[in-house]
């Protein structure tokens, strides 16, 4: 997907503050951050979203949530606590059409979610 923000994120076409980083997954922070840590993990491959996943994508979404666990500790969030949230479709205000897992965390967080 050659116009897509967060392919060109993960083949590094477009700068980004990279916290980790192989050959299938990549996170960074993200540009409009909500909590004092904000990254972003995504798939470097091109799936649109939650709905997009196969069964072949079984292992590459479970590494999302394995990344975000080592991101978390990295981030030094792991005792005190994190989010990590996926936005599907319009009413979840999905802006961008790239898979991609929040790991937000350095605060507390509210629930219910808004
Ligand atoms: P969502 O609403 O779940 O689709 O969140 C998209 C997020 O992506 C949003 O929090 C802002 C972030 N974002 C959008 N464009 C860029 C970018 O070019 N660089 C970075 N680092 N983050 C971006």
């Amino acid at each position: 997907m050659e116009d897509c923000i967060f392919c060109r994120i993960g083949k590094r076409e477009i700068e980004s503050m990279v916290v980790y980083e192989d050959r299938e997954v990549i996170a960074f922070r993200d540009i409009n951050p909500q909590a004092p840590v904000h990254i972003l993990v995504i798939p470097k491959k091109h799936v649109a979203g939650v709905n997009d996943l196969g069964t072949e994508d079984q292992t590459l979404a479970g590494r999302l949530i394995l990344v975000a666990q080592k991101v978390a500790r990295q981030e030094g969030i792991a005792r005190n606590g994190y989010r990590l949230v996926i936005n599907s479709g319009e009413d979840a205000g999905q802006a961008v059409h790239h898979l991609h897992l929040h790991l937000l965390g350095g605060r507390k967080m509210k629930w219910p979610p808004g």
